[in-house]
């Protein structure tokens, strides 16, 4: 099965998330809005297939849309998920939860709303971002340093690397002091950025680089 990411081109986002499932096992996938004409395309199928918001995936005649879901649908066909359902749905919920955590990470540099710019929410997003950085992401990080996963790879592993990834991205200073209370998650951030073909992926052109468009921000003002 060959199957269709759509994402916006020039952002981790959201869509690596997915990326990193269909890499780390190998699969066969087109990124397409990377293409030429990609953007019109992606366009084109979410009018067509009543998506709200990227990402989304095609695999032959489905379109799923919403992160936690692509990764539900992916999961067991990709090696990276149990098959038992109680088992499936339990790792859907903690995927879910970590949606909710990119979403407070969001916020801190867009808390009043998404179609303003960041430099007409400062004041706000200083305020959001200390309450982030004091409160919300030690309960976030302490809930998953404390979860029983088990040492088999499935998409949470994948998600949690790439929000120690994200979060040391935009708030360095930060995540410098707090990291060493979370030992379970940097060795596993460590072992996941170990595996070969991830390795590979993180070292390719394929993996675009943090930036100031994207969900992980660094505002040096954000950090402390
Ligand atoms: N709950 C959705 C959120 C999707 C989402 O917010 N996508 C962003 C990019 S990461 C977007 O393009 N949003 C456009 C909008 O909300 O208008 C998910 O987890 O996939």
């Amino acid at each position: 099965m060959r199957y269709q990411l759509y994402y916006w081109p020039s952002i981790q986002g959201r869509g690596e998330f997915i990326r990193l499932a269909l890499e780390d096992a190998g699969a066969d996938y087109v990124d397409v809005a990377r293409r030429p004409r990609g953007m019109k395309a992606m366009f084109t199928q979410m009018k067509r297939n009543h998506v709200f918001a990227p990402p989304f995936l095609r695999a032959g005649q489905l379109v799923i849309a919403q992160t936690a879901m692509i990764l539900h649908y992916l999961g067991p066909r990709l090696g990276l998920a149990p098959k038992s359902e109680p088992q499936r749905l339990w790792l859907h919920q903690q995927q879910l939860t970590i949606s909710d955590w990119l979403v407070e990470v969001h916020d801190m540099h867009h808390p009043i709303g998404s179609g303003l710019y960041y430099e007409d929410q400062k004041p706000e997003s200083r305020r959001r971002a200390e309450d982030f950085r004091k409160s919300r992401l030690p309960k976030f990080l302490g809930y998953f340093e404390r979860l029983e996963r088990g040492r088999s790879i499935t998409n949470l592993e994948l998600s949690l690397f790439q929000m120690v990834e994200g979060l040391r991205y935009a708030l360095p200073k930060t995540m410098r002091r707090i990291e060493r209370k979370y030992p379970k998650l940097v060795a596993l951030h460590d072992r996941v950025a170990a595996r070969p073909r991830l390795a590979a992926y993180l070292a390719s052109e394929r993996r675009i680089a943090f930036n100031q468009q994207g969900i992980f921000r660094h505002y040096p003002e954000l950090d402390a």
